[in-house]
């Protein structure tokens, strides 16, 4: 029995000495969205990339739907260093600073060509922003053009009137006010329960959310306005990366670049796939009328000044070079 624990003993001491150098770390990494969502298989796929690329020595655990953190509460727990890493919507924290609403401004850019160029003016500001709170930028995906969702036709703002409206940042409840309806922020993995019990009825989102959640089950009418495009940021702790390798830091690099890459690539191809799809579902899927579209440039051009007012000399700044390119 002695020779065959020493024998085990010798084994595990060869067994280790074969290991690699680097110590075996495990991150939790929080999202917000359901696991079936683009930007969670998106985020999966980068875990995996890292897991595998870095030999084990990092391995990354996804935790969608917002099992782990709720969306609102992921960027701070990144930041503690409650958890290493993080997928978040950062225009969520615009009550922290305007500057993280730059992609959330109405009919400032409507096309993915239009945002990739608002987002390289941006880009530098809002690294800059997240250094500040010992957060690192690794990789960005935007979502698809945000489009309305009713329970029933509308025409105008008059038709919106007292509307219970599923909010999810600041832009979107204030996007309700001036319309008239009444904001409720809302999860977007709790939406289709709140749909279905009432407690709201109409929301500003893309066709991907809307298809992820099957809003057809309540939801009647979806209309592409193409209000702006909302971007998720994967981030990570400063001082979890500054205690990163080299080595893995050029993985981790890689595959934030890849999955960068093929999350945009996605957005793009699900903008008309779900759009389709909530059609299939029985909504009426289309561009809104001329009334209601240009009653709703008005809410946009309020909603531009009020940003550049809260946003100041950095706002004007990102909002000058995109008009420059
Ligand atoms: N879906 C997310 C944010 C933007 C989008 O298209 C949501 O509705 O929460």
């Amino acid at each position: 029995m002695k020779k065959i624990t020493a024998t085990c003993a010798t084994l595990a001491a060869t067994t280790m000495l074969a290991l690699p150098v680097a110590a075996q770390e495990k991150w939790d990494l929080p999202m917000a969205y359901s696991g079936s969502n683009f930007h969670s298989v998106t985020g999966a796929e980068f875990a995996e990339c890292v897991t595998t690329g870095t030999g084990g020595a990092i391995e990354i655990t996804t935790h969608p739907s917002g099992s782990l953190f709720a969306g609102a509460d992921i960027k701070r727990a990144v930041q503690t260093g409650q958890v290493p890493i993080g997928e978040r919507l950062l225009s969520g924290h615009q009550n922290e600073s305007a500057i993280f609403g730059w992609d959330s401004i109405p009919f400032l850019v409507s096309s993915f060509d239009e945002h990739d160029a608002l987002y390289a003016a941006a880009k530098p500001h809002v690294e800059e922003l997240l250094a500040e709170q010992n957060l690192t930028l690794l990789y960005s995906v935007p979502w698809p053009p945000q489009g309305l969702y009713f329970n029933k036709e509308v025409n105008g703002v008059a038709d919106m009137e007292g509307i219970k409206f599923r909010s999810y940042n600041n832009a979107t409840a204030r996007l309700a006010e001036l319309t008239g309806m009444l904001p409720v922020q809302i999860e977007a993995a709790e939406i289709s329960q709140a749909f279905a019990t009432g407690v709201a009825e109409s929301m500003v989102s893309s066709g991907a959310t809307g298809y992820d959640r099957k809003v057809w089950e309540s939801l009647s009418h979806f209309y592409s306005v193409d209000a702006w495009l909302p971007r998720n940021y994967m981030l990570i702790n400063s001082d979890v990366w500054a205690d990163t390798s080299d080595a893995s830091k050029n993985v981790i690099n890689a595959c934030a670049k890849l999955a960068e890459y093929a999350g945009t690539w996605r957005a793009k191809e699900y903008t008309g796939f779900t759009m389709a799809g909530l059609a299939e579902g029985g909504m009426t899927v289309g561009p809104a009328g001329d009334a209601l579209m240009s009653e709703l440039k008005e809410v946009g051009a309020t909603m531009t000044a009020e940003w550049l007012e809260a946003a100041g000399e950095t706002g004007k700044a990102i909002v000058d070079a995109y008009n420059a390119n």
